[in-house]
C-alpha cells in the first residue's frame, strides 16, 4: 500500500524520485508533498457570499473579506487559507460603530460594494481591488493581487499588498519618520526602537503608525494597515509606479479611508482609532524638564527662579533619579525626604509635578512591586518559560506584560502612592521596550495580547501603547474627576486615546530643530496630535540663538517642554544671559496669551478629530506647488507660523495660503496665495492671523490658574468678507465636558467698506467666570463713528496700537460697527 502511494506520487514530485533512488522503501514520514515556499497570489474570483455588512470573496483557496465600516471607510482582510483571525485590534476598539447604507452589484467584470461616497470594485478576472468615488474617479487600486508567503519558522504568513503609485502622487503620514513630509521614493519599517541621537532619514524610530495618506491631483485618501507585527512601507522606492506595504506576520488587514480632503481623511482615521482626550489646561502651558532635577532643594530653586524671573511655567518633571535605585513607584528619601510636602508647595505656587515611570521592574526580593508581580505571574516569559530578564537603569529587571488586562489593572493601581503624594502627570519612557545592550526583547517572549496570545513579534509594537494605557487608566481612576496628563515615548496607532508623545532623544543642532518641525507636522497628520520635541535638544549644547529659536517653535508645538540630558550644562530659559532670558520670556508669555485659542483648537481635535498642526498641503491640497513647502504650517485654522530654522537667519520667505492675513506683531495686512519676505529679528518670528478671525487672548500669567480673568480679550481681525471663528471654554481640568458642561462659541465676522458686523452664537452649559469681553478691532479700514451692541450704543476707545477697543457683555448677540 505505502509503496503504491509513493509510486502514484512519483510522477509529480522530484523528491519522491530521490527517495526511491536512494533505495528507501520504508518511509514512515515521507516529505513528499511539502510545497516549496513561494509567494502566492490571489487567483481569479471563484465565488462570494454575504454576512451582514461583510462580503466574502474567494479564489477557491484564499478568502477576502470586504467590510463596510462607514460611508467613507471600507476594510479589507485576507485569509490565505480562508480562515480569518479573530477580529481584535488595539488600534480600533470597535470596528462597527457607524451606520452606513450600501448596495452590492455584480456584472461580467466585477463585484461592486457601494456606499454613499465610495465604491469598492473587486475585479473577477484577477482579484484586483480598487476604490472609486461616486463619479467613478479611481483613488486607489491594487497593482497586483494581494499575496502571501508561508512562514515556516513561526507559522502564519508574510502578507503583502501592492498598489499603483500614480504619477505625481504624494504620500504623507507614518508617524515620527524623521524625513521630508512627502515620503514618495522612500521605504520604511515599523519596529519601535530606542534611538538616542537619531539622524535625518534614520528608520525605524520610537513609534509605529502604519497609516498613510495618498494625494493625487488634489484628491486624498488614506490607508491604515492595522498590523502590529514588523511592517514595511515602500512608496514608489523599489518601483516608480508601485506602493507596497507588508508584514512579517498577522493578517493583511487594512482600512481604505476616503477623502477627498486630507483633513477629512485624518478625521475619519480618528473616527476608528479615537482622538486624544481633552488635556487639562495646565498641560498646554510651558513644561520644564531635565535629567534630572534633584535633590528637593534644586527643584525648589528651579521653581523659585521661574516665579522670581516671571517666566511662566506649569509643570516640573522628575526624571529617573527621584526613585530609590531606579525602582519604579519609590522615592529616594535622601534626595526627597518629604515628597508630599514638596509637591504641595510646588502646587501652591502653580506647578504641577510630573514623574517618569519606566517598564523595567528591578529583580529584588525586598521590593514590593517585584514581589507582587512575581507572585501574580505578571512578568513576561520567554518561549521556554524562563522570565524575560534584561538590564535597564535599575540593573537586572523583569517586565510586566501590559498586553494582559489584569496586569494593566494592577499597574494602574500602583500609582496610588504617587497620586496621594500629589503627582499630576506621568511620563512613560523606555517602553519600546528598550533593553540595554540587546536593544529590545527577543522574539520568543510571550504575551497575553488580551487573550489572543502572541510572541514578541506580534506584541512588540503595542507594548509601549499598552503600558501608557495602563498608566492613563490607572491615573484616571485614581484622580476621579481630574484629567490626568500622560506622555509616552513608544506608540502604536490609537495611542492618542491615552497619551501625548515627544519625539525622543534629539540633538541640540539646527538640523534637529528642522527635523522637529517635520516630525511634529507628520505626527499631527498621522493621528498623534499632542506632540512635542525636547526644546533645546536633548543631547549636546545649544547656543543661545538656537535655544530661543527652539522656544519660538515650541510655542507652536502642541506640547511645549524643554528637556536636556544629564551630561549637558544646566539649561533653563535664563541660562543664556539677560537678553536671551527676555526673549525666551516673551515667547513663553505668548504661549500663555494664546492659550484660549490653543485650548479651542484642541477641542476641535477631541470632538471632531481635526489635527492641531496642519501642513500647508493640507490647507491647500489642490496646489501641487505646496507639496515641497515644509517650514510654514497652520496651528488650527487661524494661525500660520513659519519658525526660524536656520542660524543667523535675518529674513525668510513665507507662503501664505489664499485669502487675507495680518502680521501678528504689527497688524499689517498681507495678501495670501503667494510668498512674502518677512524680517526675522530674534524677537519676532513669522506669525500670521487669518482675516476675519476672532482670536481670544489671556493676559500674561505665570501659570494657567494664576489670575481670574476679569474680562476676556478678543482680537477681531477685519475682513471684507464673512468668516467664522470658534472658541471653547470649560473648567479646564475635569471630565464635566463629557456631560456637556462647556461652552462652544461661534463668532461670525462680516465686513464691508465702512462697517463690521460681529454675531455670536453660544452653545453649552458652562458659565464663564468673567462678565465681559474687551473687543480689540484690528485693522479697521474706516474711522469708527458708532458701535451698536444688541441695538444699544457702546463706547469705543483706542489702544496704544491704534486698535479700537469696546467693552461688551459676554452674551452679546450682535455688534455693528460703523
Ligand atoms: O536611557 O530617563 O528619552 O527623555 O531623560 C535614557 C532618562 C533614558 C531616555 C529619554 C529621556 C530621559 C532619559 N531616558
Amino acid at each position: 500500500m505505502a509503496k503504491d502511494l509513493i509510486k502514484q506520487q512519483e510522477t509529480d514530485t522530484l523528491s519522491t524520485t530521490q527517495v526511491l533512488d536512494d533505495g528507501i522503501h520504508h518511509v514512515n514520514n515521507p516529505v513528499l508533498d511539502l510545497p516549496e515556499i513561494v509567494k502566492n497570489y490571489l487567483g481569479p474570483v471563484a465565488g462570494f457570499h454575504q454576512e451582514n455588512n461583510n462580503y466574502y470573496f474567494t479564489d477557491g483557496g484564499a478568502s477576502v473579506e470586504i467590510k463596510v465600516v462607514s460611508d467613507e471607510i471600507i476594510r479589507v482582510r485576507l485569509a490565505p487559507k480562508s480562515q480569518f483571525l479573530e477580529d481584535f485590534s488595539y488600534a480600533v476598539p470597535q470596528s462597527d460603530q457607524h451606520v452606513a447604507v450600501y448596495t452590492f452589484e455584480e456584472d461580467q467584470e466585477a463585484y461592486r460594494v457601494k456606499t454613499n461616497t465610495v465604491t469598492c470594485v473587486i475585479r473577477k478576472a484577477d482579484f484586483l481591488i480598487a476604490f472609486e468615488d461616486r463619479e467613478g474617479k479611481e483613488y486607489n487600486k491594487d497593482y497586483s493581487p494581494m499575496h502571501w508567503e508561508e512562514n515556516p519558522d513561526f507559522g502564519g504568513y508574510y502578507v503583502y499588498c501592492t498598489k499603483v503609485a500614480q504619477a505625481n502622487e504624494a504620500f504623507y503620514g507614518l508617524g515620527d519618520k524623521p524625513t521630508h513630509l512627502n515620503v514618495r521614493g522612500r521605504r520604511f519599517a515599523n519596529w519601535n526602537s530606542d534611538t538616542y541621537s537619531f539622524q535625518f532619514n534614520q528608520d525605524p524610530l520610537y513609534r509605529s503608525i502604519p497609516f498613510y495618506i495618498g494625494l493625487h491631483e488634489g484628491d486624498a485618501y488614506g490607508i491604515f494597515f492595522d498590523n502590529t507585527f514588523k511592517t514595511y512601507f515602500d512608496f514608489a522606492a523599489e518601483a516608480y509606479d508601485q506602493t507596497s506595504f507588508w508584514s512579517e506576520g498577522g493578517e493583511l488587514q487594512y482600512y481604505y479611508i476616503h477623502g477627498p480632503h486630507m483633513m477629512d481623511v485624518v478625521k475619519r482615521y480618528h473616527s476608528i482609532t479615537g482622538t486624544h482626550y481633552l488635556p487639562p489646561l495646565w498641560a498646554l502651558g510651558f513644561h520644564q524638564c531635565r535629567w534630572s532635577y534633584y535633590p528637593e532643594s534644586k527643584v525648589r530653586d528651579l521653581a523659585r527662579n521661574f516665579r522670581e524671573r516671571q517666566i511662566p511655567c506649569d509643570a516640573i518633571y522628575l526624571d529617573i533619579d527621584y526613585m530609590d535605585g531606579y525602582r519604579c513607584f519609590t522615592w529616594n528619601k535622601r534626595y526627597f525626604p518629604d515628597p508630599k510636602k514638596m509637591i504641595k508647595e510646588l502646587a501652591d505656587d502653580g506647578f504641577h509635578t510630573v514623574v517618569i515611570i519606566d517598564p523595567g521592574i528591578k529583580v529584588d526580593e525586598n521590593y514590593w512591586v517585584f514581589k507582587e508581580g512575581k507572585k501574580n505571574r505578571y512578568f513576561c516569559r520567554r518561549g521556554d518559560d524562563y522570565f524575560m530578564e534584561g538590564y535597564v537603569w535599575p540593573g537586572r529587571c523583569q517586565f510586566p506584560d501590559f498586553t494582559n488586562q489584569e496586569v494593566r489593572e494592577w499597574w494602574g493601581g500602583l500609582f496610588k502612592g504617587l497620586v496621594e503624594a500629589g503627582v499630576a502627570g506621568v511620563w512613560n519612557d523606555m517602553n519600546e521596550p528598550a533593553v540595554f545592550g540587546r536593544g529590545t526583547f527577543p522574539n520568543d517572549v510571550r504575551h497575553n495580547f488580551d487573550g489572543y496570545r502572541g510572541s514578541h513579534r506580534k506584541a512588540h509594537n503595542v507594548y509601549g501603547m499598552q503600558m501608557v494605557r495602563a498608566t492613563y487608566e490607572g491615573l484616571k481612576n485614581l484622580f476621579q474627576k481630574k484629567r490626568p496628563f500622560t506622555i509616552t515615548r513608544a506608540a502604536y496607532a490609537g495611542t492618542q486615546r491615552y497619551a501625548s508623545v515627544w519625539t525622543g532623544d534629539n540633538v541640540a543642532t539646527w538640523d534637529h530643530l528642522r527635523l522637529g518641525a517635520l516630525q511634529l507636522q507628520r505626527l499631527s497628520v498621522s493621528g498623534m496630535p499632542f506632540c512635542g520635541t525636547d526644546i533645546g535638544g536633548f543631547s549636546g549644547e545649544p547656543d543661545a540663538e538656537l535655544f530661543t529659536r527652539w522656544i519660538q517653535f515650541g510655542v507652536f508645538s502642541p506640547f511645549m517642554r524643554a528637556h536636556s540630558a544629564g551630561d549637558t550644562a544646566e539649561r533653563e530659559p535664563w541660562s543664556f544671559g539677560p537678553d536671551y532670558e527676555a526673549l525666551n520670556r516673551k515667547f513663553i508669555e505668548l504661549r500663555y496669551q494664546l492659550l484660549p485659542y490653543i485650548y479651542s483648537v484642541f477641542w476641535e481635535h477631541t470632538k471632531y478629530g481635526f489635527p492641531i498642526l496642519r501642513p500647508i498641503t493640507m490647507v491647500e491640497q489642490r496646489l501641487d506647488t505646496n507639496i515641497p513647502r515644509e517650514e510654514e504650517f497652520c496651528f488650527g485654522d487661524k494661525l500660520l507660523v513659519s519658525p526660524v530654522l536656520y542660524q543667523g537667519q535675518q529674513r525668510k520667505m513665507v507662503y501664505l495660503p489664499a485669502g487675507g492675513w495680518y502680521y501678528y506683531w504689527d497688524d499689517s495686512s498681507f495678501e495670501g496665495g503667494k510668498e512674502h519676505e518677512v524680517n526675522t529679528p530674534m524677537d519676532e518670528m513669522p506669525l500670521f492671523v487669518r482675516a476675519g478671525t476672532v482670536l481670544p487672548e489671556y493676559p500674561v500669567m505665570q501659570h494657567v490658574y494664576e489670575k481670574k480673568i476679569e474680562s476676556l480679550k478678543l482680537l477681531v481681525y477685519y475682513t471684507a468678507q464673512e468668516a467664522n471663528s470658534y472658541m471653547y471654554e470649560d473648567h479646564g481640568d475635569t471630565f464635566a465636558y463629557e456631560q456637556q458642561i462647556y461652552l462652544e462659541k461661534k463668532f461670525v465676522v462680516k465686513g464691508a467698506a465702512k462697517s463690521l458686523k460681529i454675531t455670536q452664537y453660544i452653545d453649552g452649559l458652562y458659565s464663564e467666570r468673567y462678565d465681559t469681553y474687551d473687543l480689540h478691532l484690528v485693522a479697521l479700514p474706516f474711522k469708527v463713528s458708532r458701535v451698536m451692541v444688541d441695538d444699544k450704543p457702546a463706547i469705543a476707545t483706542q489702544d496704544n496700537q491704534g486698535r479700537y477697543v469696546v467693552k461688551v457683555p459676554k452674551d452679546f448677540k450682535n455688534i455693528i460697527v460703523t
